[in-house]
């Protein structure tokens, strides 16, 4: 796989991302106009995005990875997951009210976030250094908001959009990776006081910190280490929960603790 796009396209879609981002409004997926984008243009195009959010003042924080499961995986025609960054203005304290009139299509999933205490990377970076190297996990919920219309998309163009990155909120009872059996943690996901989802982390590529690892070793290909502090969201564990002004969503965690939170116009 190589580049196909140049560095004047390149530059135009990641300002398209960008505006659509920022301004909430809805674009069409890229590859209408690019039907031959590789991967690697679109992590080139995430590339770019993520250097204007921080020629904006935009701190990166960490990095998650996107369509974990398996079935989303093959709903997109794909057998790995998508990484993204994550950066300070995307986080919001627990049980905090997310507007969603600032977002395009909104939905709520449950992840394990891990808070790193060394520095990781690739190229071929395992789940034993991922655990060696993760200071506590966390519960979270990510507010993914893919920006394509019609929430019609492809796994370039997801990627391009930095895999549907919008907000996260982590919260619970942290804990050492040492005390806990990560695949076999269970969550349920209530939404309005009803269970909407459940699941057991082990439908993350069998284990959170594989997902970790994978995304150290893409990082590694962007050219990028991830250093001590970082945040990691390591995916989600059951379908994402389209939300809307009202609603209020608890993600409750076997041993982690809950993380909620609420949404208004
Ligand atoms: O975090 C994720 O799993 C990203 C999902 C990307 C596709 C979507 O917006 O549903
Ligand atoms: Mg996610």
């Amino acid at each position: 796989m190589s580049l196909t796009l140049s560095r004047e396209e390149i530059v135009r879609l990641a300002s398209r991302i960008e505006t659509a981002q920022v301004y909430a409004h809805s674009i069409r997926k890229l590859t209408e106009e690019y039907p031959d984008m590789t991967l690697e243009d679109a992590y080139a195009v995430q590339t770019e995005l993520r250097r204007n959010f921080e020629k904006a003042g935009h701190r990166v924080i960490g990095w998650k990875a996107g369509l974990t499961s398996k079935p989303k995986m093959i709903q997109m025609g794909v057998d790995k997951p998508g990484v993204g960054f994550l950066t300070d203005r995307m986080a919001r304290p627990e049980n905090s009210v997310i507007t969603v009139s600032d977002l395009v299509h909104p939905r709520a999933e449950c992840e394990i976030a891990f808070m790193l205490k060394s520095e990781l990377k690739g190229p071929n970076c395992t789940r034993e250094d991922v655990l060696a190297a993760t200071d506590y996990v966390m519960p979270a919920i990510e507010i993914i908001d893919s920006r394509f219309t019609g929430f019609k998309f492809d796994f370039e163009s997801v990627i391009a959009d930095n895999s549907s990155s919008a907000r996260f909120v982590a919260g619970g009872r942290p804990m050492y990776v040492e005390d806990l059996d990560l695949p076999t943690i269970g969550v349920v996901i209530e939404q309005n006081g009803e269970i909407v989802a459940m699941g057991a982390a082990a439908e993350v590529l069998g284990d959170p910190a594989e997902a970790v690892a994978f995304m150290v070793n893409v990082i590694h290909d962007m050219g990028e280490t991830v250093p001590a502090g970082s945040f990691m969201m390591s995916g989600a564990i059951t379908a994402a929960q389209a939300v809307k002004p009202g609603d209020n969503v608890v993600a409750r965690f076997q041993h982690l603790g809950s993380v909620s939170v609420r949404f208004s116009d």
